[in-house]
């Protein structure tokens, strides 16, 4: 665990950058400052139930597959349902494919509705732009696509694919035997991009990375290795050897236990779920690896908490959430989401001017423009619950907050301008950054901070 005195100093590098260049909305991914919920499942017990009411009161059977929608919803490969369920932005689960009906049934429903047709043991799942998504149906062999409509095409039949993930920029990348393959938007296209991935097999996790590789599991063999444009192979975590070790260390040199998913970072690092572990380790840019999530128990236990306290039984597969969090699968039934605590906002204490100069003595009071972003829209703030250095935002004789949408910084988006209480700030001269921290009225918190120069 970072000292307070780092996180500090991380709090203000991160200023010292929005400030700088006015990026907005960094999302947080220190895992101290995180939390972890339960967003489907509510039985250790594998089973079937609930379509039509709230996903976390609904039964499911080895999740293997998990992919974020747009929308905030979400799609589960329920594997041994032989189902793919959805998970709306209210939270609300349906089946959008599969008839429940698998193992010794014979491949069928081609061209029909896909929640009249068998879908053995689905495994990997994927939204597609246009409102369709595609599946990796392990059982039949098949890769298939489901319209926007509904209805159930193949698309192709490799051998054994596992899963399927997004790429960035369209398309999407698929482990299979011998090697990874690429789907273009459309899932046509089926291209070999790594010819033997030399994995024991098929990998049951992927992901591209941004220097144009990618990062597999040799699950089997407790490593995850990394496919180089180069075209050679090298392993980036794990001994070869089952067990649990290394944290803190090089990510090569630790043990790992059956890593079943990797999800690559846009730091440069990535996650992996490390399953006979139960626990989620992240290895960074520089190849250090530490547990992120998970306390090694196998049980469903401290939703509400951090990710580090909670337990996280047989974790299987990982996917990144638009607020910089990430959902997890867990082999027995449940999806658990870790959400960052606050989202980082970009502030700017006197708009448009520096130093940000305040007299404590003036009793006035000090504008403060929250910025609005594509990752963020600064009018979802309650002004009730913004303070700044402790501060509130001044009540107006109406009994208003003296707050107003406008655009500040000429982006075409409107931000927030608050105006806070001078006398109120906990500020005694020493300070050279405040903070500002508040909720939106869907209750997501969120915190900025911006250099302050006190004067007499
Ligand atoms: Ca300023
Ligand atoms: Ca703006």
């Amino acid at each position: 665990m970072k000292t307070n005195q780092t996180i500090l100093q991380s709090v203000k590098s991160v200023a010292l950058i929005t400030a700088a260049f006015l990026v907005t909305a960094l999302p947080v991914t220190r895992a101290q400052d995180q939390t972890i919920t339960t967003v489907a499942g509510s039985t250790d017990d594998w089973a079937f139930f609930g379509d039509g009411g709230p996903a976390t009161e609904a039964g499911f059977s080895e999740i293997v597959g998990v992919a974020v929608l747009p929308d905030g919803g979400f799609l589960i490969a329920d594997a041994a349902n032989n189902r793919i369920r959805k998970v709306d932005a209210n939270g609300i689960v349906t089946t959008v494919a599969g008839n429940g009906l698998g193992f010794r049934h014979a491949y069928s429903g081609e061209g029909g509705p896909a929640t009249q047709a068998v879908v053995w043991y689905p495994t990997g799942v994927a939204p597609m732009a246009d409102g369709g998504f595609l599946v990796a149906g392990y059982g039949h062999q098949r890769l298939f696509k489901v319209d926007p409509q509904g209805t159930l095409t193949t698309v192709v039949q490799p051998s054994y694919a596992w899963s399927i993930k997004p790429l960035t920029g369209g398309g999407f990348v698929v482990p299979s035997y011998p090697g990874i393959y690429t789907l273009d938007a459309n899932g046509g296209n089926f291209t070999t991009v790594v010819a033997n991935h030399g994995a024991d097999d098929v990998p049951y996790g992927v992901a591209a990375t941004t220097d144009g590789g990618y990062l597999y599991t040799d699950t089997y063999r407790h490593r995850v290795l990394k496919a180089k444009t180069d075209g050679t192979i090298t392993v980036v975590a794990g001994t070869g050897v089952e067990g649990f070790s290394g944290d803190g260390g090089p990510a090569t040199a630790a043990r790992l236990a059956y890593p079943w998913d990797v999800l690559a970072l846009p730091d440069g690092g990535f996650l992996l779920s490390d399953y006979v572990n139960h626990r989620i380790r992240k290895v960074d840019a520089n190849g250090i690896i530490t547990t992120v999530a998970g306390n090694g128990i196998a049980r469903d236990a401290g939703d509400g908490g951090s990710p580090l306290a909670a337990s996280i039984p047989w974790p299987t597969a990982l996917a990144a959430t638009a607020d910089g969090g990430y959902l997890i699968g867990e082999w027995n039934g449940r999806v658990r989401k870790v959400s960052p605590a606050f989202i980082i906002v970009a502030i700017d204490i006197k708009p448009g001017t520096y130093p940000n100069s305040i007299n404590l003595g003036s009793k006035g009071t000090v504008p403060v423009a929250i910025l609005s972003s594509d990752a963020f829209d600064a009018t979802t703030i309650d002004p009730s619950t913004v303070t700044l250095a402790g501060a509130p935002i001044k009540v107006a004789n109406n009994g208003r907050f003296l707050a107003s949408a406008q655009d500040v910084d000429g982006d075409g988006r409107l931000d927030l301008i608050v105006h806070v209480d001078t006398t109120a700030l906990a500020l005694t001269g020493d300070e050279d950054l405040a903070i500002l921290e508040g909720q939106t009225w869907a209750g997501q918190l969120i915190r900025g901070t911006d250099s302050v120069r006190l004067v007499p």
